[in-house]
């Protein structure tokens, strides 16, 4: 049997927690299970299919992986084929890892690489991550943080609540100062390109921040709000950071990265550069490997990359209140993982997807203050507008601040009304 000499069982072995990376997986299999977690660890580490005679003593002893425990979950029948299902935990030795400089892609090449082709698994999971420490020193983490972005928008503990300019792609540099500028006057915080924005022919980089610089210096000279504008700079990771300084040089209130198309180590380039601004991350394509509850990868190990990267604030869904899949389980688990004491700043929770002024009193029954909300067809939709809409998203937040029903809100706040009686009205969990 490949992957049989089951060297790499630890099975209850208590190891010192700062010497290893400790993960735990969701496996499938036709095997004895502790053949599974035998083939995870041993293919993640020192071994392969079968035992290699260059394998000496000293090298497993430095650098295998080690299955310190198997919590079995039964059985499961897909296709006839009756399956063992387990948990796992897997610890891979500090040394396995080229960390001196602290960088993401042969951490997830060890603990997210050839495991999820192994024959030997029909589906498994990589379900949490823990690094020690020394490991998380490594990393630049979040410059500005929840704190930070607060600070910047002068927005103490009120949730942020924001935009991403629709539709998609098509509006010149000046439509979009001008739809930015709308966001900003109806009380908007922030407002975004959209993923697939970037330096396009329609609307090029170059021109669109100053436009959009000169929007949100008339929004403060006209009312003293702030709203800051991230511009998406995801591209070939060699240009990446000369484009971020040149916006930043010229008005760029916040930077946008697609982590996972561009990589965390465009994240981390970004946030290393120290450009002066908070980044928002975005985290398209994750639902290749996030969505399916039996294989891939959990959201809260993106979530714990991602902060580890740098970025300032992330995209963590909606905990199923909003238009994409996720479970609200998972959504609370990978928006946590933002909030946690590792010695790094927190994270701002983005929720976004589907999101309009009707559901925020939900939203925020679940996410709780520290929260930034966006809205694209949920603004752009409005029947009044981009200004309409923005002051409804706005009205929606204020209200829910204040602790007012949404609904005794909005009749006298005509915008968040016309916005109920379009989208409709899902009360907060603490409704009473
Ligand atoms: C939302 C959005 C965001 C999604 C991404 C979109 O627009 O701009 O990219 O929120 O999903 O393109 O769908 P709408 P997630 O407000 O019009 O839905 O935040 O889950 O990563
Ligand atoms: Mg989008």
């Amino acid at each position: 049997m490949r992957y049989g000499d089951l060297k790499y069982l630890s099975l209850g072995e208590e190891l010192d927690k700062n010497q290893y990376v400790t993960c735990q997986y969701y496996l499938e299999t036709d095997l004895p299970i502790v053949n599974a977690a035998n083939a995870i660890a041993a293919e993640q580490s020192t071994g392969t299919w079968t035992k290699a005679s260059t394998l000496s003593d000293d090298i497993f002893e430095r650098l295998a992986a080690r299955v310190t425990e198997i919590e079995d979950l039964g059985k499961k029948t897909v296709d006839g084929q009756i399956l063992n299902v387990a948990r796992t935990t897997v610890n891979y030795p500090l040394e396995e890892f080229s960390i001196e400089v602290g960088h993401i892609p042969q951490i997830l090449s060890v603990i997210a690489g050839n495991l999820y082709g192994l024959l030997e698994l029909k589906n498994v999971r990589l379900l949490s991550c823990l690094f020690p420490d020394s490991v998380i020193r490594k990393f630049p983490g979040p410059n500005f943080g929840i704190n930070g972005l607060r600070k910047v928008l002068d927005r103490p503990d009120r949730p942020l609540v924001g935009t991403i300019v629709k539709p998609k792609i098509g509006l010149d540099p000046k439509q979009t100062a001008e739809y930015v500028y709308k966001c900003g006057i109806g009380g908007l915080t922030n407002s975004k390109d959209d993923e697939t924005l970037v330096d396009q022919s329609f609307n090029r980089i170059d021109d669109r921040v100053p436009a959009i610089a000169d929007a949100i210096d008339r929004v403060r000279d006209e009312t003293g709000h702030r709203i800051v504008h991230a511009l998406n700079v995801s591209t070939y990771v060699k240009d990446i950071v000369e484009i971020a300084e040149r916006a930043v040089e010229n008005g760029a209130s916040q930077i946008m990265v697609d982590v996972l198309t561009s990589g965390y180590s465009a994240l981390q380039m970004l946030a290393e550069a120290d450009l002066g601004v908070p980044l928002h991350v975005h985290r398209t394509f994750h639902g290749a490997f996030t969505r399916s509850p039996y294989h891939g990868m959990a959201m809260e190990v993106v979530s714990l990359l991602s902060r580890l990267s740098g970025g300032d604030g992330l995209h963590i869904g909606t905990f199923g209140v909003g238009k994409m899949h996720g479970d609200p389980e998972e959504d609370m688990a990978s928006r946590n993982i933002l909030f946690n004491d590792i010695g790094l700043k927190t994270v701002m929770p983005v929720c976004s997807g589907g999101m309009h002024p009707g559901l925020v009193e939900k939203l925020v029954s679940i996410s709780g203050m520290d929260v930034q909300i966006q809205a694209g067809g949920g603004v752009a939709g409005h029947p009044d507008g981009v200004l309409g809409g923005a002051r409804a998203m706005s009205q929606a937040v204020d209200a829910v601040y204040k602790g007012i029903y949404l609904d005794s809100y909005a009749e006298d706040h005509i915008e968040l009304k016309k916005a109920l009686d379009k989208w409709g009205y899902v009360p907060g969990s603490d409704h009473v």
